[in-house]
């Protein structure tokens, strides 16, 4: 078994992954909570609803360079979904997620795998979601494994147990180490026509197993907000589907802190969603104390807009915070777009990461009124939900309720529209596969639900079965037959092996969602109706030369004004890693060369920001002590202010005979920051200084080689400090003088 171990630097190694999988035994993984950590203090900032922080590799949210590169991790379990159809892909996307604070790994079926009748094996590549197979999982596990130790966080990977090889795939799981499931017989009856007492017979199975796992359980009643015509009407269905999947995990032997209950906010603006979602939120979690609540947000009401699905999802974030939330999903925006790219995944877990800090504390400070319109409002959905329980049990119970068509209906209960999703108990997927087990039915397993009459094979193992056979796979991993590839063309090796110059060979293509796709996404403005538009945008793209070009988002910002419009289109062409000029990082000497150089060499400089130009910020940060700028290496610094006068700035250099000019240009429309570098120089020369001064010139939007070509010795743009500008003016000075530098 190799040692292979991921390096921060380096990609990570689907091969070495593959390499002797059919002996790599997943440690056993039940499902595992972040650890609170109440009163986390980081960068002086005081917690209150964090969690310990990752103990390895992450990554920040963006501003974090601000406040010492923290990256506070709150208390709920964050949850990645990866629809991607290639499980070597996934992998890499689950690194990257992993490091963006996802700790809950959803890997999404293959379309159609629900109606399987058994465990499919290999490593073929599937559609919507890989097919879950025995190869697949364990390799995810096992990069997983790799992954939570570089981010030294514990990560709980998740996949399906439905269909009518629930048990199968339970018991797969188990012995792959999956630590979380959805698994809800409801869902297989209503959305996957599968036959209904198949269902609830193979769910007491596979919740059993799941159960001996460890495995916490998510359940499918959101699944009714996403098919109601509006989502929000099956709100009393829906805590009458949790409490069914939840009591009968319950007896099936699953613990309640492994049962969680997926829920959606059921509305989207522009609806006042707040005011609805709220009430239901509330009276769920007071219904259901006891279970975890698995967050979901709503896609529904998603259309192609990211932003408006951010906004969504916070609005949906908020809701967590105001009730309670155990893990939050952050599917936006793939599940509604069906765009699942690896930035999408990645967004959403820092929208979520970055909602979570933000509302940190919140509770502490406000609280949801006890009496009015939320409590009422609560009530009466509860209500609601009870006389649709009874209303169930007096029509004969959950069979014949489905068959009389009670689930999904378009009317807000008690109101009914006889448009419900409704199922023959005799039909479906599977129907009639049911048998009794016979009398000497026994089988020699750890975890199994339901009578096995070991007794009359030897008494000593009632209690244990599995000694009839020295242990079953859940005790000896080494008796699971680990099957390897069935399909010598749809598998990992040959896809791998099409893409070799792109792991090995220094070539280089754009992905969005697997290695070497070639995709890419143009965002433009076109001023003209939304259809001539889009026509415009596809035009515009395959001029570039872009091939397989489509537009995925357009809005019209107004009517005759235009349109904006996101097109994807694929690079038909690779680049060699090696042809790439790459601009060397700029140079930085150390703080005691700079001192000494400036004590041996005094140093003026006079600075500004030019033109009509209020910005101050980034200058002062350049130059004063306190913000670690030029001052504090000794250099004599003249300030102007802000909208400094060319002819202003140049004559204070004349008369503080200042070597050095610092211009600092931030507003960049019409390109005024460079018009003015190249007036600066201009007016330097009329006054015949310009070999005499060093001209500088940054500001955010300022690209180093441009400032030059305008008219600057030096550009420095985002992200350049004190130290940068410092050495510059040193090494320039010293080829001035003739030394070297
Ligand atoms: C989710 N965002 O997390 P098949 N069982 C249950 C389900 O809800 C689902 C399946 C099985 C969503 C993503 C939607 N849910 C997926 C209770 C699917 C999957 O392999 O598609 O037949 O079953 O819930």
């Amino acid at each position: 078994m190799s040692e292979y171990r991921l390096k921060n630097d380096e990609k990570i190694d689907i091969e070495a992954i593959l390499d002797d999988l059919e002996h790599y035994v997943p440690k056993k993984r039940p499902w595992t909570w972040r650890k609170p950590a109440p009163g986390l203090v980081m960068n002086g900032f005081a917690y209150q609803d964090m969690s310990e922080p990752m103990a390895g590799e992450s990554v920040p949210l963006p501003s974090a360079k601000y406040f010492g590169n923290i990256d506070p991790q709150g208390q709920w379990t964050i949850t990645t979904e990866i629809a991607s159809g290639r499980f070597e892909d996934d992998i890499r996307r689950m690194r990257m997620a992993a490091h963006h604070g996802a700790d809950h790994i959803m890997v999404i079926r293959t379309a159609g795998q629900s109606h399987y009748d058994g465990l499919i094996e290999g490593t073929p590549q599937g559609m919507g979601g890989v097919p879950i197979t025995r190869k697949q999982v364990r390799a995810q596990r096992r990069a997983l494994d790799l992954i939570e130790e570089e981010v030294g966080r514990s990560i709980n990977y998740h996949s399906y147990v439905s269909g009518v090889a629930g048990p199968d795939i339970a018991v797969m799981f188990c012995e792959e180490g999956v630590a979380g499931a959805h698994q809800d017989p409801q869902y297989n009856v209503i959305y996957r026509n599968i036959n209904m007492v198949r269902s609830f017979v193979d769910a007491c199975e596979s919740k059993r197993i799941m159960a001996h796992g460890g495995i916490l359980q998510i359940d499918g009643a959101h699944n009714a907000n996403a098919t109601a015509r509006e989502a929000w009407k099956v709100m009393p269905e829906l805590m009458v589907q949790h409490a069914i999947n939840a009591s009968f995990s319950v007896g099936a032997g699953i613990r309640r802190e492994n049962i969680a209950l997926s829920t959606v906010p059921p509305t989207a603006p522009p609806a006042p969603c707040l005011h609805i979602d709220l009430p239901y939120a509330v009276a769920l979690r007071e219904l259901f104390s006891e279970y975890k609540i698995r967050a979901q947000m709503n896609t529904k009401y998603m259309e192609s807009s990211t932003r408006e699905a951010t906004v969504t999802h916070v609005l949906n974030l908020l809701t967590s915070k105001l009730t309670r939330a155990d893990i939050q999903s952050t599917i936006t925006p793939d599940e509604g777009r069906n765009v699942p790219w690896h930035m999408y995944n990645i967004e959403a877990c820092d929208t979520a990461k970055q909602a979570i800090a933000g509302m940190d504390g919140l509770m502490d400070m406000i609280e949801l009124k006890k009496d009015g319109y939320l409590r009422d409002k609560a009530r009466e959905l509860k209500e609601r939900a009870v006389l649709f329980m009874e209303e169930m049990l007096e029509c004969g119970g959950y069979f014949a309720a489905v068959e009389q068509g009670f689930f999904v209906d378009s009317g807000f209960y008690p109101e009914r529209n006889g448009d419900g999703i409704a199922r023959d108990s005799q039909g479906g997927v599977g129907a009639g596969t049911v048998i009794r087990r016979a009398d000497d039915y026994m089988a020699p397993v750890t975890a199994h639900f339901g009578c096995n009459n070991v007794a009359q094979y030897d008494e000593s193992a009632q209690n244990d079965p599995a000694r009839l056979i020295g242990g079953c796979t859940f005790e000896c991993p080494e008796k699971i037959i680990f099957i390897d590839e069935l399909d010598e063309q749809d598998n990992v090796h040959v896809r791998l092996e099409e893409k070799r110059e792109f792991l090995t060979g220094g070539k280089i293509m754009p992905e969005m969602e697997w290695r070497a796709d070639g995709i890419v996404v143009l965002t433009m403005f076109l001023p003209l109706e939304r259809r001539a538009a889009e026509a415009a945008a596809l035009t515009i793209a395959s001029k570039l030369n872009l091939v397989e070009c489509e537009v995925i988002h357009r809005e019209v910002m107004q009517k005759a004004e235009g349109t904006r419009v996101e097109v994807r289109g694929k690079v038909p062409f690779a680049i060699d890693e090696a042809s790439l000029v790459i601009p060397p990082e700029p140079e930085v000497m150390s703080d005691e060369e700079i001192r000494a150089e400036i004590e041996a060499h005094p140093l003026t400089v006079v600075c500004g920001t030019v033109g009509e130009d209020e910005h101050s910020v980034g200058l002062r940060e350049i130059i004063d002590i306190k913000h670690g700028g030029i001052e504090k290496y000794g250099i004599k610094v003249h300030y102007l202010g802000t909208s400094v006068p060319v002819e202003k700035l140049l004559q204070a250099a004349v008369e503080t005979n200042a070597e050095v000019v610092m211009a600092s240009v931030i507003i960049s429309h019409d390109d005024i920051h460079y018009k003015n570098i190249s007036a600066i120089d201009k007016l330097a020369r009329e006054m015949g200084i310009r070999d005499k001064i060093i001209f500088v010139a940054g500001g955010t939007q300022v690209t180093p080689e441009l400032a030059v070509k305008a008219g600057a010795d030096a550009g420095f743009g985002r992200g350049a400090k004190g130290i940068h500008n410092a050495t510059y003016i040193v090494k320039e000075r010293r080829r001035r003088r003739g030394q070297t530098v």
